[in-house]
Protein backbone atom coordinates (compact mmCIF):
# COMPACT_ATOMS: atom_id res chain seq x y z
CA UNK A 1 0.00 0.00 0.00
CA UNK A 2 1.07 3.78 -0.97
CA UNK A 3 0.73 4.92 2.39
CA UNK A 4 2.41 2.35 4.01
CA UNK A 5 5.86 3.41 2.29
CA UNK A 6 5.45 7.35 2.94
CA UNK A 7 5.21 5.90 6.52
CA UNK A 8 8.39 4.43 6.59
CA UNK A 9 9.69 7.22 5.84
CA UNK A 10 9.08 9.44 8.56
CA UNK A 11 10.23 6.50 10.65
CA UNK A 12 13.96 4.97 8.16
CA UNK A 13 15.76 8.08 9.68
CA UNK A 14 18.63 6.22 10.92
CA UNK A 15 21.49 8.80 11.45
CA UNK A 16 24.31 8.71 9.99
CA UNK A 17 27.14 6.85 12.42
CA UNK A 18 29.59 9.87 13.43
CA UNK A 19 31.18 7.66 15.87
CA UNK A 20 32.10 5.32 12.85
CA UNK A 21 30.33 2.51 14.76
CA UNK A 22 30.40 -0.69 12.65
CA UNK A 23 26.55 -0.98 10.76
CA UNK A 24 25.30 -3.65 13.03
CA UNK A 25 25.28 -0.73 15.77
CA UNK A 26 23.51 1.53 13.19
CA UNK A 27 20.71 -1.19 12.61
CA UNK A 28 20.08 -0.80 16.47
CA UNK A 29 19.16 2.50 16.22
CA UNK A 30 15.59 3.18 17.51
CA UNK A 31 13.22 4.90 15.80
CA UNK A 32 12.04 2.51 13.12
CA UNK A 33 10.99 -0.84 14.09
CA UNK A 34 13.43 -2.76 12.06
CA UNK A 35 12.06 -6.32 12.63
CA UNK A 36 8.76 -5.11 11.66
CA UNK A 37 9.43 -3.75 8.39
CA UNK A 38 11.84 -6.27 7.04
CA UNK A 39 10.93 -6.10 3.22
CA UNK A 40 11.87 -1.99 3.35
CA UNK A 41 14.92 -2.52 5.44
CA UNK A 42 16.28 -4.92 2.63
CA UNK A 43 15.89 -2.05 0.03
CA UNK A 44 17.85 0.15 1.69
CA UNK A 45 21.24 1.45 0.43
CA UNK A 46 23.35 0.68 3.04
CA UNK A 47 26.37 1.83 0.75
CA UNK A 48 25.42 5.62 0.74
CA UNK A 49 24.89 5.99 4.69
CA UNK A 50 28.27 4.74 4.87
CA UNK A 51 29.38 7.32 2.69
CA UNK A 52 28.34 9.92 4.98
CA UNK A 53 29.45 8.43 8.56
CA UNK A 54 32.07 11.01 8.53
CA UNK A 55 29.86 13.44 8.89
CA UNK A 56 29.07 14.79 12.20
CA UNK A 57 25.52 15.19 13.69
CA UNK A 58 23.41 16.63 16.41
CA UNK A 59 20.27 14.63 18.04
CA UNK A 60 17.17 16.89 17.83
CA UNK A 61 16.09 17.55 21.99
CA UNK A 62 12.32 17.09 20.85
CA UNK A 63 12.25 14.35 18.58
CA UNK A 64 15.94 12.81 18.80
CA UNK A 65 16.27 12.86 15.04
CA UNK A 66 19.48 13.45 14.24
CA UNK A 67 21.20 16.52 11.68
CA UNK A 68 23.49 17.31 10.23
CA UNK A 69 26.13 19.64 12.37
CA UNK A 70 25.53 22.96 10.76
CA UNK A 71 22.12 22.76 10.72
CA UNK A 72 20.18 25.29 12.90
CA UNK A 73 16.86 23.23 12.73
CA UNK A 74 15.74 19.57 13.04
CA UNK A 75 14.72 18.89 9.55
CA UNK A 76 12.33 16.49 10.68
CA UNK A 77 10.43 18.24 13.49
CA UNK A 78 11.65 22.11 13.30
CA UNK A 79 12.75 22.81 16.84
CA UNK A 80 15.64 25.15 16.77
CA UNK A 81 18.61 23.28 18.32
CA UNK A 82 18.88 25.53 21.19
CA UNK A 83 16.06 26.18 22.16
CA UNK A 84 15.92 25.06 25.39
CA UNK A 85 12.72 23.54 25.87
CA UNK A 86 13.38 21.89 29.12
CA UNK A 87 14.56 24.82 30.74
CA UNK A 88 11.24 26.66 30.46
CA UNK A 89 8.30 26.63 32.90
CA UNK A 90 10.37 23.75 34.26
CA UNK A 91 9.24 22.76 37.50
CA UNK A 92 11.29 21.67 40.34
CA UNK A 93 10.20 19.60 42.96
CA UNK A 94 9.62 21.09 46.47
CA UNK A 95 11.69 18.67 48.24
CA UNK A 96 14.43 19.86 46.56
CA UNK A 97 17.18 21.76 48.41
CA UNK A 98 18.01 25.43 46.73
CA UNK A 99 20.77 23.80 44.69
CA UNK A 100 18.84 21.23 42.82
CA UNK A 101 15.91 24.11 42.16
CA UNK A 102 18.44 26.62 41.18
CA UNK A 103 18.07 25.92 36.90
CA UNK A 104 21.37 27.37 36.46
CA UNK A 105 23.34 25.24 38.71
CA UNK A 106 21.67 22.46 38.34
CA UNK A 107 22.39 21.95 34.65
CA UNK A 108 25.72 20.81 35.39
CA UNK A 109 23.81 18.61 37.90
CA UNK A 110 23.68 14.85 36.38
CA UNK A 111 20.49 12.49 36.89
CA UNK A 112 22.30 10.75 40.05
CA UNK A 113 23.76 13.62 41.59
CA UNK A 114 19.74 15.31 41.58
CA UNK A 115 18.87 11.77 42.99
CA UNK A 116 21.23 12.46 46.06
CA UNK A 117 19.42 15.66 46.93
CA UNK A 118 16.30 14.27 47.60
CA UNK A 119 14.36 13.69 50.40
CA UNK A 120 11.93 11.30 51.00
CA UNK A 121 9.25 10.51 51.83
CA UNK A 122 7.94 13.81 50.93
CA UNK A 123 8.32 16.79 53.76
CA UNK A 124 4.65 17.87 52.60
CA UNK A 125 1.03 16.62 53.68
CA UNK A 126 -1.31 15.68 50.88
CA UNK A 127 -3.93 18.24 50.57
CA UNK A 128 -6.91 16.48 48.27
CA UNK A 129 -10.66 16.41 48.25
CA UNK A 130 -13.48 14.70 46.46
CA UNK A 131 -12.95 17.43 43.54
CA UNK A 132 -9.48 17.41 42.97
CA UNK A 133 -7.75 16.72 40.20
CA UNK A 134 -4.23 14.79 41.31
CA UNK A 135 -1.11 14.35 39.74
CA UNK A 136 1.23 12.00 40.11
CA UNK A 137 4.51 12.37 39.73
CA UNK A 138 8.18 11.71 41.25
CA UNK A 139 11.94 12.88 40.69
CA UNK A 140 13.33 9.08 41.14
CA UNK A 141 11.56 7.87 37.81
CA UNK A 142 13.96 10.47 35.84
CA UNK A 143 16.97 8.26 37.07
CA UNK A 144 15.65 5.38 35.22
CA UNK A 145 17.55 6.31 31.81
CA UNK A 146 19.75 4.33 29.40
CA UNK A 147 23.34 4.42 29.91
CA UNK A 148 24.23 5.18 26.53
CA UNK A 149 26.30 2.94 24.27
CA UNK A 150 24.50 3.60 20.74
CA UNK A 151 24.56 5.90 18.51
CA UNK A 152 20.92 7.05 18.94
CA UNK A 153 19.56 8.14 21.88
CA UNK A 154 16.70 6.02 22.76
CA UNK A 155 13.08 7.43 22.67
CA UNK A 156 12.14 6.54 26.28
CA UNK A 157 14.22 8.89 27.94
CA UNK A 158 13.71 10.75 31.25
CA UNK A 159 13.47 14.21 29.47
CA UNK A 160 9.59 12.96 28.62
CA UNK A 161 8.36 13.51 31.74
CA UNK A 162 10.76 17.21 32.87
CA UNK A 163 8.96 18.37 29.41
CA UNK A 164 5.67 17.11 30.09
CA UNK A 165 5.70 18.47 33.91
CA UNK A 166 7.24 22.00 31.97
CA UNK A 167 4.50 21.95 29.50
CA UNK A 168 1.62 21.52 32.33
CA UNK A 169 3.33 24.65 34.65
CA UNK A 170 3.87 26.47 31.52
CA UNK A 171 0.05 26.22 30.61
CA UNK A 172 -0.76 27.54 34.19
CA UNK A 173 -2.58 24.33 35.15
CA UNK A 174 0.10 22.94 37.12
CA UNK A 175 0.69 23.52 40.38
CA UNK A 176 -2.02 25.92 41.06
CA UNK A 177 -4.36 23.62 39.65
CA UNK A 178 -3.79 20.41 40.70
CA UNK A 179 -3.21 18.68 43.98
CA UNK A 180 -0.60 15.96 44.43
CA UNK A 181 -0.16 13.10 45.94
CA UNK A 182 3.41 11.40 47.32
CA UNK A 183 4.44 8.95 45.55
CA UNK A 184 4.98 5.31 46.76
CA UNK A 185 6.88 2.25 45.56
CA UNK A 186 4.11 -0.68 45.00
CA UNK A 187 5.18 -3.49 47.54
CA UNK A 188 6.51 -6.30 45.61
CA UNK A 189 3.00 -8.36 46.96
CA UNK A 190 0.88 -5.87 44.46
CA UNK A 191 3.14 -6.21 41.60
CA UNK A 192 2.50 -9.94 42.07
CA UNK A 193 -1.24 -8.78 41.31
CA UNK A 194 -0.47 -9.06 37.92
CA UNK A 195 3.38 -10.47 37.55
CA UNK A 196 5.32 -13.65 38.06
CA UNK A 197 7.68 -13.42 41.08
CA UNK A 198 10.33 -14.65 38.79
CA UNK A 199 9.44 -11.54 36.37
CA UNK A 200 9.39 -9.59 39.92
CA UNK A 201 12.62 -10.58 41.26
CA UNK A 202 14.46 -10.08 37.28
CA UNK A 203 13.36 -6.74 37.27
CA UNK A 204 14.22 -5.99 41.04
CA UNK A 205 18.01 -7.90 39.96
CA UNK A 206 18.63 -5.41 37.71
CA UNK A 207 19.28 -2.42 40.36
CA UNK A 208 23.01 -4.59 40.89
CA UNK A 209 24.00 -3.57 37.42
CA UNK A 210 24.71 -0.62 35.87
CA UNK A 211 23.14 -1.61 32.99
CA UNK A 212 20.77 -4.34 31.78
CA UNK A 213 18.46 -5.43 28.73
CA UNK A 214 15.03 -7.49 28.36
CA UNK A 215 15.18 -8.12 24.58
CA UNK A 216 17.02 -5.21 22.90
CA UNK A 217 14.92 -1.94 23.13
CA UNK A 218 14.19 -2.25 27.00
CA UNK A 219 16.80 -1.04 28.96
CA UNK A 220 17.63 -0.60 33.21
CA UNK A 221 20.03 0.89 34.92
CA UNK A 222 20.24 0.82 38.76
CA UNK A 223 17.35 3.04 39.36
CA UNK A 224 15.28 1.31 37.07
CA UNK A 225 13.88 -1.04 39.59
CA UNK A 226 12.95 1.68 41.42
CA UNK A 227 11.53 3.81 39.09
CA UNK A 228 8.99 1.28 37.85
CA UNK A 229 8.43 0.45 41.77
CA UNK A 230 6.86 4.21 41.69
CA UNK A 231 5.57 4.38 38.60
CA UNK A 232 3.13 1.49 39.39
CA UNK A 233 2.75 2.83 43.53
CA UNK A 234 1.72 6.09 42.22
CA UNK A 235 -1.34 4.33 39.51
CA UNK A 236 -2.38 2.39 42.24
CA UNK A 237 -2.66 4.93 44.76
CA UNK A 238 -4.21 7.16 42.17
CA UNK A 239 -6.67 4.68 41.21
CA UNK A 240 -7.72 3.52 45.11
CA UNK A 241 -8.29 7.56 45.83
CA UNK A 242 -10.38 7.99 43.22
CA UNK A 243 -12.66 4.60 44.01
CA UNK A 244 -12.81 5.78 47.46
CA UNK A 245 -13.90 9.30 46.23
CA UNK A 246 -10.93 11.05 47.94
CA UNK A 247 -10.29 12.43 44.88
CA UNK A 248 -11.94 13.02 41.59
CA UNK A 249 -9.35 11.80 38.94
CA UNK A 250 -5.87 11.98 38.66
CA UNK A 251 -2.84 11.66 36.09
CA UNK A 252 0.13 9.64 36.59
CA UNK A 253 3.07 11.08 35.14
CA UNK A 254 4.93 8.01 35.14
CA UNK A 255 8.03 5.97 33.84
CA UNK A 256 9.16 3.75 32.62
CA UNK A 257 5.38 2.87 30.81
CA UNK A 258 3.99 -0.35 31.17
CA UNK A 259 1.25 -1.67 28.48
CA UNK A 260 3.98 -4.04 27.07
CA UNK A 261 4.68 -5.72 30.28
CA UNK A 262 2.94 -9.40 30.45
CA UNK A 263 2.92 -10.96 33.50
CA UNK A 264 6.12 -12.28 33.31
CA UNK A 265 8.08 -10.55 30.79
CA UNK A 266 9.56 -6.78 30.34
CA UNK A 267 9.35 -5.46 27.20
CA UNK A 268 8.53 -2.58 24.24
CA UNK A 269 10.27 -0.01 26.82
CA UNK A 270 8.03 -1.35 29.88
CA UNK A 271 9.03 -3.27 33.09
CA UNK A 272 6.00 -3.17 35.20
CA UNK A 273 2.27 -3.05 33.96
CA UNK A 274 1.24 0.24 35.61
CA UNK A 275 -2.49 0.21 34.17
CA UNK A 276 -3.05 -3.31 35.26
CA UNK A 277 -2.15 -2.80 38.49
CA UNK A 278 -4.28 0.65 38.42
CA UNK A 279 -7.05 -2.05 37.59
CA UNK A 280 -6.08 -4.35 40.37
CA UNK A 281 -6.06 -1.78 42.38
CA UNK A 282 -9.44 -0.51 41.48
CA UNK A 283 -10.93 -4.40 42.13
CA UNK A 284 -9.59 -4.48 45.58
CA UNK A 285 -10.83 -1.09 46.57
CA UNK A 286 -14.58 -2.16 45.68
CA UNK A 287 -14.76 -1.41 41.68
CA UNK A 288 -16.66 -4.55 40.36
CA UNK A 289 -16.17 -3.34 36.60
CA UNK A 290 -13.03 -1.72 35.46
CA UNK A 291 -12.56 -0.53 31.85
CA UNK A 292 -8.83 0.22 30.45
CA UNK A 293 -8.87 2.13 26.96
CA UNK A 294 -5.50 1.88 25.40
CA UNK A 295 -4.70 4.77 22.93
CA UNK A 296 -1.14 4.04 22.76
CA UNK A 297 -0.12 4.04 19.12
CA UNK A 298 0.85 0.22 20.12
CA UNK A 299 -0.98 -2.55 21.16
CA UNK A 300 -0.77 -3.11 24.64
CA UNK A 301 -0.22 -6.79 24.23
CA UNK A 302 0.95 -7.10 28.10
CA UNK A 303 -2.59 -5.90 29.77
CA UNK A 304 -4.28 -7.58 27.28
CA UNK A 305 -2.74 -10.72 28.37
CA UNK A 306 -3.23 -10.19 32.10
CA UNK A 307 -6.81 -9.72 31.47
CA UNK A 308 -7.65 -12.17 28.74
CA UNK A 309 -9.90 -14.60 30.36
CA UNK A 310 -11.42 -12.12 33.08
CA UNK A 311 -14.80 -10.60 32.48
CA UNK A 312 -14.31 -7.90 35.30
CA UNK A 313 -11.52 -5.82 33.57
CA UNK A 314 -12.91 -4.75 29.77
CA UNK A 315 -9.45 -3.80 27.57
CA UNK A 316 -10.21 -1.36 24.62
CA UNK A 317 -6.86 -0.80 22.68
CA UNK A 318 -6.68 1.94 19.36
CA UNK A 319 -3.32 1.14 17.32
CA UNK A 320 -1.52 1.06 14.42
CA UNK A 321 -1.46 -2.71 13.47
CA UNK A 322 -0.93 -2.52 9.54
CA UNK A 323 -1.88 -6.61 9.49
CA UNK A 324 0.61 -7.32 12.42
CA UNK A 325 3.22 -5.57 10.87
CA UNK A 326 3.77 -2.81 13.61
CA UNK A 327 5.23 -3.30 16.60
CA UNK A 328 4.09 -5.54 18.86
CA UNK A 329 2.16 -7.43 16.47
CA UNK A 330 -1.14 -8.45 18.03
CA UNK A 331 -4.33 -6.45 18.74
CA UNK A 332 -6.25 -7.49 15.13
CA UNK A 333 -10.10 -7.26 15.61
CA UNK A 334 -10.14 -10.96 15.61
CA UNK A 335 -8.85 -10.95 19.31
CA UNK A 336 -11.59 -10.71 21.41
CA UNK A 337 -10.92 -12.67 24.57
CA UNK A 338 -11.06 -15.84 25.97
CA UNK A 339 -12.90 -18.67 28.31
CA UNK A 340 -14.58 -15.96 30.82
CA UNK A 341 -12.72 -12.50 28.84
CA UNK A 342 -14.42 -13.72 25.89
CA UNK A 343 -15.81 -10.04 24.50
CA UNK A 344 -14.05 -7.94 26.89
CA UNK A 345 -11.42 -7.78 24.95
CA UNK A 346 -12.34 -4.77 22.09
CA UNK A 347 -9.14 -4.11 19.49
CA UNK A 348 -9.62 -1.00 16.72
CA UNK A 349 -6.34 -1.96 14.48
CA UNK A 350 -5.56 0.92 12.02
CA UNK A 351 -4.22 -0.94 8.41
CA UNK A 352 -1.64 2.04 8.21
CA UNK A 353 -0.15 5.06 9.43
CA UNK A 354 -1.40 9.06 9.35
CA UNK A 355 -4.30 7.82 11.54
CA UNK A 356 -5.32 11.24 13.37
CA UNK A 357 -8.26 12.93 14.92
CA UNK A 358 -11.06 12.16 12.86
CA UNK A 359 -10.89 8.55 13.03
CA UNK A 360 -9.97 8.11 16.40
CA UNK A 361 -13.37 10.13 17.60
CA UNK A 362 -15.24 8.39 14.36
CA UNK A 363 -13.89 5.05 16.83
CA UNK A 364 -15.02 6.68 20.10
CA UNK A 365 -18.63 7.34 18.70
CA UNK A 366 -19.43 3.93 16.70
CA UNK A 367 -17.99 1.19 18.67
CA UNK A 368 -16.25 2.44 21.87
CA UNK A 369 -18.56 4.15 23.31
CA UNK A 370 -22.03 2.00 23.15
CA UNK A 371 -19.52 -0.85 24.33
CA UNK A 372 -18.70 1.26 27.26
CA UNK A 373 -21.92 2.21 27.92
CA UNK A 374 -23.68 -1.30 27.66
CA UNK A 375 -20.45 -2.28 30.36
CA UNK A 376 -21.07 0.58 32.69
CA UNK A 377 -17.80 0.47 34.37
CA UNK A 378 -17.41 1.50 38.00
CA UNK A 379 -13.08 2.90 37.10
CA UNK A 380 -11.72 4.08 34.19
CA UNK A 381 -8.41 4.19 33.53
CA UNK A 382 -6.85 5.73 30.10
CA UNK A 383 -3.44 4.12 29.12
CA UNK A 384 -2.45 7.23 27.49
CA UNK A 385 0.20 6.81 25.34
CA UNK A 386 0.84 10.20 23.03
CA UNK A 387 3.05 8.28 20.53
CA UNK A 388 -0.07 8.32 18.19
CA UNK A 389 0.23 12.23 18.12
CA UNK A 390 1.15 14.41 15.45
CA UNK A 391 5.05 14.76 14.82
CA UNK A 392 6.07 11.37 17.06
CA UNK A 393 8.84 9.86 16.09
CA UNK A 394 7.71 6.26 16.11
CA UNK A 395 4.22 6.52 15.54
CA UNK A 396 3.39 8.29 12.58
CA UNK A 397 0.19 8.99 12.96
CA UNK A 398 -1.98 12.51 13.28
CA UNK A 399 -3.99 13.09 16.36
CA UNK A 400 -3.55 16.56 17.78
CA UNK A 401 -4.07 18.01 21.54
CA UNK A 402 -7.44 18.65 20.36
CA UNK A 403 -8.40 14.80 19.33
CA UNK A 404 -6.92 13.85 22.97
CA UNK A 405 -9.25 16.46 24.34
CA UNK A 406 -12.66 15.27 23.01
CA UNK A 407 -11.73 11.20 23.52
CA UNK A 408 -11.15 12.51 27.32
CA UNK A 409 -14.25 14.49 26.94
CA UNK A 410 -16.32 11.52 25.69
CA UNK A 411 -15.04 9.58 28.77
CA UNK A 412 -15.26 12.01 31.00
CA UNK A 413 -18.70 12.50 30.51
CA UNK A 414 -19.87 8.69 30.65
CA UNK A 415 -17.62 8.64 33.93
CA UNK A 416 -18.97 12.02 35.80
CA UNK A 417 -15.43 13.01 36.02
CA UNK A 418 -13.62 9.64 37.27
CA UNK A 419 -11.08 8.87 35.40
CA UNK A 420 -7.06 7.57 35.89
CA UNK A 421 -4.76 8.77 33.29
CA UNK A 422 -1.82 6.55 32.68
CA UNK A 423 1.52 7.86 31.02
CA UNK A 424 2.33 5.00 28.19
CA UNK A 425 4.29 6.37 25.46
CA UNK A 426 5.25 9.64 23.46
CA UNK A 427 8.49 10.77 22.07
CA UNK A 428 7.80 14.05 20.48
CA UNK A 429 8.22 16.37 23.74
CA UNK A 430 6.50 19.37 21.86
CA UNK A 431 3.50 17.01 20.72
CA UNK A 432 3.07 15.02 24.68
CA UNK A 433 4.04 18.33 26.45
CA UNK A 434 0.80 19.87 24.41
CA UNK A 435 -1.13 17.11 24.30
CA UNK A 436 -0.91 15.75 28.10
CA UNK A 437 -2.16 19.31 28.75
CA UNK A 438 -4.77 18.89 26.58
CA UNK A 439 -6.21 16.19 28.66
CA UNK A 440 -5.50 17.64 32.10
CA UNK A 441 -7.53 20.44 30.88
CA UNK A 442 -10.92 18.22 30.65
CA UNK A 443 -9.97 16.54 34.33
CA UNK A 444 -10.01 19.79 35.79
CA UNK A 445 -13.52 20.37 33.94
CA UNK A 446 -12.71 22.51 31.07
CA UNK A 447 -14.69 21.34 28.34
CA UNK A 448 -13.24 21.26 24.66
CA UNK A 449 -16.89 21.36 23.30
CA UNK A 450 -18.64 19.94 20.41
CA UNK A 451 -17.07 17.66 18.17
CA UNK A 452 -16.43 19.21 14.88
CA UNK A 453 -19.27 18.17 12.41
CA UNK A 454 -16.63 18.67 9.32
CA UNK A 455 -14.74 15.49 10.83
CA UNK A 456 -15.60 12.31 8.82
CA UNK A 457 -13.57 8.82 8.95
CA UNK A 458 -10.72 8.11 6.37
CA UNK A 459 -11.20 4.89 4.58
CA UNK A 460 -8.63 3.76 6.85
CA UNK A 461 -10.17 4.26 9.55
CA UNK A 462 -13.67 3.54 8.44
CA UNK A 463 -12.04 -0.24 7.36
CA UNK A 464 -11.04 -1.09 10.86
CA UNK A 465 -14.06 0.80 12.80
CA UNK A 466 -16.37 -1.70 10.79
CA UNK A 467 -14.62 -4.72 11.62
CA UNK A 468 -14.37 -4.01 14.87
CA UNK A 469 -17.93 -2.96 15.02
CA UNK A 470 -19.12 -6.46 12.93
CA UNK A 471 -16.64 -8.84 15.30
CA UNK A 472 -18.13 -6.57 18.40
CA UNK A 473 -21.36 -7.04 17.83
CA UNK A 474 -21.71 -10.90 18.61
CA UNK A 475 -21.22 -9.57 22.17
CA UNK A 476 -22.66 -6.03 22.48
CA UNK A 477 -25.54 -4.14 20.88
CA UNK A 478 -24.20 -2.08 18.17
CA UNK A 479 -26.74 0.47 16.27
CA UNK A 480 -27.92 -1.60 12.89
CA UNK A 481 -27.99 1.93 11.09
CA UNK A 482 -24.73 2.85 12.84
CA UNK A 483 -23.37 -0.83 11.22
CA UNK A 484 -25.39 -0.57 8.07
CA UNK A 485 -24.22 3.19 7.75
CA UNK A 486 -20.90 2.47 8.07
CA UNK A 487 -21.25 -0.27 5.13
CA UNK A 488 -22.54 1.56 2.55
CA UNK A 489 -20.00 4.31 3.02
CA UNK A 490 -17.37 1.65 2.98
CA UNK A 491 -18.52 0.20 -0.01
CA UNK A 492 -18.60 3.48 -2.04
CA UNK A 493 -15.58 4.27 -0.67
CA UNK A 494 -14.16 1.04 -1.59
CA UNK A 495 -15.18 1.65 -5.42
CA UNK A 496 -13.79 4.89 -5.72
CA UNK A 497 -10.77 3.64 -4.12
CA UNK A 498 -9.83 0.72 -6.03
CA UNK A 499 -11.18 3.20 -9.28
CA UNK A 500 -8.77 5.83 -8.14
CA UNK A 501 -5.57 3.98 -6.42
CA UNK A 502 -6.61 6.43 -3.69
CA UNK A 503 -4.90 7.39 -0.69
CA UNK A 504 -6.68 4.95 2.42
CA UNK A 505 -6.48 8.09 4.45
CA UNK A 506 -8.57 10.11 2.43
CA UNK A 507 -11.93 11.18 3.79
CA UNK A 508 -14.73 9.03 2.71
CA UNK A 509 -17.46 11.57 2.50
CA UNK A 510 -18.60 15.05 3.66
CA UNK A 511 -17.54 18.23 1.33
CA UNK A 512 -13.67 17.79 1.50
CA UNK A 513 -13.40 14.38 0.06
CA UNK A 514 -14.31 15.75 -3.15
CA UNK A 515 -11.80 18.81 -2.89
CA UNK A 516 -8.91 16.43 -1.99
CA UNK A 517 -5.93 16.26 -4.30
CA UNK A 518 -5.41 12.71 -5.86
CA UNK A 519 -2.71 10.51 -5.41
N1 LIG B 1 12.90 -3.71 16.94
C1 LIG B 1 5.79 2.20 24.04
O1 LIG B 1 5.37 3.07 23.31
N2 LIG B 1 9.97 -0.80 18.92
N3 LIG B 1 6.62 1.24 23.61
C2 LIG B 1 10.67 -2.00 18.58
C3 LIG B 1 11.54 -3.42 16.76
C4 LIG B 1 9.49 -0.84 20.25
C5 LIG B 1 7.03 1.22 22.24
C6 LIG B 1 11.18 -1.99 17.17
C7 LIG B 1 8.42 0.17 20.51
C8 LIG B 1 7.94 0.10 21.93
C9 LIG B 1 5.44 2.17 25.49
ZN1 LIG C 1 3.63 3.18 22.29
Amino acid sequence: MDCVKEDLEIEDVSPPNAEGKDLEDTKQTYGHEGEWMDEEEDGKDWKSDVNVEIMAEWFCTNCIDSNPDDESCCGQCGEHRNSGILEQGYLASRDLPEKANDMEQRKDMSDSEIKLHLTFPPLWTPQTDAASTAIGFDERMLLHSEVQTKSHPHPERPDRLRAIMGGLSAAGLFSGLCCMIPSREATLAELEWVHSHSHVEAVEATSLHEASYFGRDTYANNYSALAARLAAGTCIDLMTAIVKGQILNGFALVRPPGHHALSATAMGFCLHNNAALAAKAALSAGAKKVMIIDWDVHHGNGTQEIFDSDSSVLYVSLHRHQAGFFYPGTGAASEVGIKDGEGFSVNIPWPCGGIGDEDYLFAFQNVIMPIVEQFAPDATIISAGFDAAKGDPLGGCQVTPSGYAHMTQLLYSLMKGKLLVVLEGGYNLRSISASAAAVLKVLLGVSPGEIPPSWQPTFAGLLAVSEACVIQSRYWKIDRMSLLNMQMLLSAAETKFKENKNDPRQPVSGPQAEDQPQG
